[in-house]
C-alpha cells in the first residue's frame, strides 16, 4: 500500500504530475511545430509518413464549465437529411452541402483552438481588378469571427485596394513578377504557395486556402470546411460521366489519368487543408510541373490537372460541394441550395495577357 510521505511525493507524484499536465497541455494545443524535412512523398505525391495530427479531435466545450448557457442545437439524426445529394465520398470522406453541418456546433468547437487561417490570391496583370470585390465579400463570409490571414501575390502592389477588416484580420502583401502567359501564371502558383509555407507559415498558421481572384462569397464558408486535405467539386462537370472529366489524357504527363480512372474533378481555383498537407499537394504538383515542362509537356489545364491527380492518388480527407466554388454563368441546379463562392463572368481576351 502506498504512504503518501514527502519521499513518495518527490519520487512517483511529482514526476506523474508533470507529465499529466505536458499530456493535458500537448492535446489541448491546436498547433505543432512542423518538420518539414520529415516529409517525404512518393513519386506520385503519397506520404511515406502518415500525417498525424490532433487537430482532428473534435472537443465540444462543455458549457457547465465555461458558462451557464448550454449550446442548444437541432438533434442529430441517422435517418433523415439529404437524400438528393450523395455526402460521404466512397473512401468515407465527408462532402458538405448544405443541410449536412451544423455551423454553431462546429464554430464552438473550433472557437477554443483559436485557430489561424491563412488564404492565397493571386491578382496579377489586370486581374487585379477582381481583388476588391473578392476581399470584401471574404470580410462578410470567409472565417466570420477567425483569425484570417489573406496572402495577396500582384505585380501591382500598389493598386491594392484598401478594405477595413475586423479586429484579428489582415492583408499581407507580396509582390510577385509579371508574366506574358496566364498559364504561367496560373501554374506558378503551386511553387509561391509552397515557398510561402515553407518560409512564413509553418509556425503560426493551422490550415490554408488558395483561391482564385476572380470571384466573390456569397454566403458562408467557415469551419465546416476545415479539413486534412480539402478538395472542392468543380461546378462544371459534378453530373458528368468522367469519360468527360478535363484530366491530362497524355501518358506521358505526370498528371496523366488514364480513362476508366479517377474520382471526381476538382477545381483549380479552391483547395486548402492543413498547412503540412497543402504544402505536401503544391510541392508534388510543383516539382511534376517542372519535370513535365523541361520534356516540353504543359498539362491540359496547368496546375488543376496536377492537382486532379493528386488527389486521385492522396484521397482528399474533406470534399466541398459545387457550392464553395460555382460559376456566374450557370443555372443554379436544384441540389444547390446555397452558393457560397463564385466565379464571376469575364472576358478572358480582355483580361489575359495572351489569349
Ligand atoms: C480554371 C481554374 C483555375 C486554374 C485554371 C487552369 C477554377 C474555377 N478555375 O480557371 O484555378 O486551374 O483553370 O490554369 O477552378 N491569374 C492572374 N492573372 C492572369 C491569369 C490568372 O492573376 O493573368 C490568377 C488569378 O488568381 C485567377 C487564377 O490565376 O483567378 C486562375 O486563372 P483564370 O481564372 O484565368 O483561370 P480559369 O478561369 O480558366
Amino acid at each position: 500500500m502506498l504512504t503518501c510521505n514527502s519521499k513518495t511525493v518527490t519520487l512517483i507524484l511529482l514526476p506523474a504530475l508533470l507529465v499529466g499536465t505536458l499530456y493535458v497541455y500537448l492535446s489541448r494545443s491546436s498547433r505543432f511545430v512542423l518538420d518539414f524535412n520529415k516529409l517525404t512523398h512518393s513519386e506520385d505525391g503519397s506520404p511515406a509518413e502518415v500525417i498525424m495530427t490532433h487537430v482532428f479531435h473534435l472537443v465540444a466545450p462543455d458549457q457547465r464549465l465555461v458558462d451557464t448557457s448550454h449550446l442548444q442545437y437541432k438533434q442529430p439524426s441517422i435517418v433523415n437529411g439529404r437524400t438528393d445529394v450523395v455526402t460521404v465520398a466512397p473512401w468515407l470522406a465527408p462532402i458538405v452541402w448544405e443541410g449536412t453541418f451544423n455551423p454553431a456546433l462546429l464554430d464552438s468547437i473550433y472557437k477554443p483552438k483559436n485557430i489561424t487561417i491563412a488564404a492565397t490570391v493571386f491578382a496579377v496583370g489586370k486581374y487585379i481588378m477582381f481583388l476588391k470585390k473578392f476581399l470584401k465579400t471574404a470580410e462578410d463570409h470567409f472565417f466570420v469571427g477567425f483569425k484570417v490571414h489573406v496572402y495577396v501575390f500582384t505585380d501591382r502592389p500598389k493598386e491594392v485596394p484598401q478594405v477595413e477588416m475586423a479586429a484579428g484580420r489582415k492583408l499581407i502583401v507580396r509582390p510577385v513578377p509579371s508574366s506574358k502567359r496566364w498559364q504561367e501564371i496560373s501554374a506558378r502558383r503551386m511553387e509561391i504557395i509552397q515557398t510561402l509555407i515553407e518560409e512564413e507559415l509553418r509556425n503560426g498558421t493551422d490550415y490554408i486556402f488558395c483561391l482564385d481572384v476572380d470571384s466573390e462569397f456569397h454566403d458562408r464558408w467557415g469551419t465546416e470546411s476545415l479539413g486534412g486535405l480539402v478538395a472542392v467539386i468543380h461546378p462544371g462537370y459534378y453530373r458528368d460521366d468522367r469519360s468527360r472529366f478535363p484530366y491530362e489524357r497524355r501518358p506521358q504527363s505526370r498528371a496523366y489519368v488514364a480513362a476508366g480512372e479517377g474520382d471526381f474533378y476538382y477545381c483549380g481555383g479552391a483547395f486548402g487543408g492543413l498547412l503540412q498537407e497543402v504544402h505536401l499537394l503544391a510541392k508534388t504538383c510543383r516539382s511534376n510541373f517542372e519535370a513535365d515542362a523541361k520534356e516540353g509537356i504543359e498539362a491540359a489545364w496547368q496546375e488543376e490537372s496536377h492537382l486532379n491527380r493528386y488527389m486521385w492518388i492522396n484521397k482528399p480527407s474533406k470534399i466541398l460541394s459545387p457550392e464553395y466554388l460555382w460559376q456566374d454563368f450557370k443555372a443554379r441546379n436544384p441540389e444547390i441550395h446555397i452558393v457560397r463562392f463564385s466565379g464571376v463572368v469575364k472576358n478572358y481576351a480582355d483580361i489575359r495577357p495572351n489569349v
